[in-house]
Formats: structure tokens, sequence, C-alpha cells
């Protein structure tokens, strides 16, 4: 039932040796596994006093991380980011729909921008997403994500900064995409601009329970998706936004063109790899499994992530399912430990050496921390703390500092090594 390995048999499995479920670790790195975990365990091990077993290649592990709290008396936070226009300001959403700015390590009182009057906000939905473009600090633009007042649909819009840098103009609003949404949970939320300059759209499938439209796997719905837009350069025709010719799908019958990748089932949070460029994409389970999806940085987009085929990398529904076609997760966890995956950053700041290009995510219910990396073909995770959080989303500064928002707490957090 559990996706970490038991070790040494009895009691509970220990969140410190989560072995990650991947198809790339079968092979000799598994085996090899294995034969450490029966060796270490002592005893049953074959008894030859010959047992040579050759360890698998293992990088070191990451250190354990604290969490020192930055900036409280938030309401409801479900993000933070940066701008990337060399001022150091950091913006933090609030859920109801107000984006707060700390400029100078400062919480200032006014917000940055209010649209609280047209997002709809409680469970999952609300200010969802807030994504600056290459070029703000000259354009004044940026984009959001957010479920609306009206009627819970999701829309993708552009705002504009006023002269004062400090202020955005509420009015300013050009809507870009709105995606109706058949039921209140599973909106999505994440945006980001990839390495590429394009703006990408996490979108859940959504919602209800197990998919019951079969939107993930439709090519024809926007739902359930990864999704790719051009909103910088000049839209195509008819459309606010331009599909890049490079979508994985614009000359494919029947797909939408600005599908990136499919088969999602709430990819709430997602990020790039600021150094690499690879995309980590944490997409909240069903019941049973939280899973993190890898694309290597130059992917060509297309992937199908599997939902509701498969939850993480196990058969959904069907117990004889195909994967054909499928991708799987490079890691997973049950919900022995947790319930709502929470994906983060990559560290890339220079403060702790030992956090480098370690993922770290978490996990919303049971204050989980963990941090993934690759070792050659597989990956290796490890538990870096527990803490009573809930956790709602991550984020980094323009020097790669990351912090994380306690949406229950109110509370930005900087992530540290003690
Ligand atoms: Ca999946």
């Amino acid at each position: 039932m559990e996706a970490v390995s038991r070790p040494c048999g009895t009691g509970k499995s220990s969140p410190e040796t989560h072995l990650v479920r991947t198809r790339s670790i079968a092979g000799p790195y598994l085996a090899a596994a294995i034969l450490t975990l029966i060796a270490a365990c002592g005893g049953g091990g074959g008894g030859s006093g010959q047992a040579t077993v050759v360890p698998p290649p293992v990088i070191p592990a990451p250190p354990q991380i604290a969490l020192v709290p930055r900036y409280d008396n938030l309401a409801a936070p479900t993000g933070v980011t940066h701008a990337g226009d060399n001022t150091g300001k950091l913006y933090v959403l609030e859920q109801v729909g107000r984006i707060r700015l700390i400029d100078n390590g400062t919480l200032l009182a006014a917000p940055f921008l209010d649209i609280s009057a047209r997002v709809v906000s409680g469970g999952e939905q609300g200010l969802l997403g807030l994504a600056f473009p290459p070029g703000h600090a000259a354009s004044g633009r940026f984009y959001v994500n957010y479920t609306r007042i009206s009627d819970g649909s999701t829309v993708i819009a552009r705002y504009q900064r006023t002269p004062d840098p400090n202020v955005a103009d509420p009015n300013s609003e050009v809507v870009l995409l709105t995606i109706p949404q058949p039921f209140a949970n599973h909106n999505g939320g994440q945006l980001s601009f990839g390495p590429d300059g394009f703006l990408y759209i996490g979108m859940g499938d959504g919602g209800s329970g197990g998919d019951p439209q079969n939107n993930a796997q439709n090519p024809g719905s926007l739902l359930g998706k990864m999704l790719r837009i051009d909103v910088e350069s000049a839209p195509d025709p008819g459309l606010p936004y331009a599909i890049p010719q490079t979508n994985p799908f614009v000359q494919t019958a029947g797909f939408r063109g600005e599908i990136w990748a499919l088969g999602l089932r709430n990819p709430w949070r997602f990020s790039f790899d600021r150094q690499m460029g690879d995309l980590y994409i944490a997409d909240v389970g069903q019941g049973s499994f939280e899973e993190v999806d890898f694309q290597a940085a130059g992917s060509a987009g297309g992937q199908n992530y599997g939902w509701n085929i498969m939850e993480g990398a196990h058969c959904f529904g069907n117990p004889a399912c195909s994967q054909t076609g499928l991708v799987l997760p490079v890691a997973e966890y049950d919900h022995g430990q947790g319930c709502s995956i929470t994906g983060g950053f990559v560290y890339r700041g220079q403060v702790y050496p030992g956090l480098a290009g370690f993922y770290i995510y978490a996990d919303f219910c049971s204050g989980r921390f963990w941090g993934l990396k690759r070792d050659g073909t597989a990956w290796q995770n490890t538990l870096l703390l527990t803490e009573p959080h809930s956790i709602s989303s991550f984020g980094e500064d323009e020097a790669g500092n990351l912090y994380a928002a306690d949406l229950a707490a109110g509370v930005v957090y900087e992530i540290v090594v003690p």
C-alpha cells in the first residue's frame, strides 16, 4: 500500500528512506539498492560473509532545512514570486484577489494590485497565479490567473503597472484566455514564463473526482493540461495571444494548439529550474498518490502524464490499464505521507551550496518537505523537514533564495539551512 520501502520489516516505514519509484530506477540501480538494504538490515543476507555489495552511485544527501518566518499577517497567501527586474522586490499573492509587495524587506500596507471584486475565492478558487514576462522592467506588464466571480471560470489576464512602480492599475485588465470550470476544484493555478519566453499555464482537469468528463485525456479540451502560449508577441488573427508554431499539436487534427502536455489532474504548482531549464510539474493526486513529473530542458512537449488512466505510477480505475505512450512520474508518495503535493523549485541560490540542484517541495497536509535530485538515470528523494504547515506555494527571489507560503498561518517563510 505504501510507496516507501520498508527496509527492516517491522513497524512504520521510515520517511527518511523514501525510495523513489520511477521507470528509470528499474534495472541495475534498483537491484543494487535492494541489495544494499538487505545488507544494511543485517542477517538473512545470505550468510556467506562474502556479500560484497557494490553501492549504487549516490549523490550527497542534502542538508536538513528550517523555515524562518519573514513576512506575516498575510491573508491566505497562494504564491510568492519576483519580477526579474533587479529591484529585489517580492510579490505575494493573497487568495482573495490581492497582490502584496515586499520592497527592501518590508511588506507594504497598500497592495500592488487588488482585483478581489473580480475573484471568487475559497477552497481551490481565488487568485492563484502571477508571472512577470521577460522585459517587465521596461513594459510594466504582468499576468495573473484567477477564478472569476461570476461563474468560477479560469481567467488568464494581463495587467499593467502604473507610473508608480509600487502600484498596478486594476483597470488595465486584458483578458487573454477564459476557461470554463465545470466544478469548483482542480483549477490548476500556476503561471510561469519558460526559458523560451512563452507563458506556461497549469490547468486542472475541471474538478469533481476521477475526472468524470475525461478532460485530461481529451485533446479538444484545455482542462487537465499544461498549456503554452505566446502573450508577448503579436497575436494570431482572432486570438488575443499567439500559439507557438513549435507547440506539439498545432498540426494535429482534434487537438487544441495551446496544449503543451496532457494527462494532468491538477498541476497546481510547476516550475523551471532557472539554471538548467528543466520543468518540474507537481500533479496533485486523487485518493492515493502524489507525483512529480519531469521534463528535461529542450523537450518538444507532447507528453501524456497519464491521468486519469493512471494515478502516479499506478493504474487508476482499470487495474489492467495500458501504459503505452504514458510518461510516469519521477517521484511519488502515497497518502500515508500526505494528501496534496505542493510543487516547489530547484534551489539555485548562493547561500546553501548543499542544497544546490535539489528540487524542494512539500505536502500541503502533512508538512513534510523533500529534496529531489537526479542521480544519473535514477532519482534520489530525501525528507528534509516535517513541521505543521499548510504550504500552498513556494517561490524564489531574484537571488534564488527560496520561500514557502503557509496558507492557514498567513506567513511567508524563508527556507534556510540551520
Ligand atoms: Ca501522472
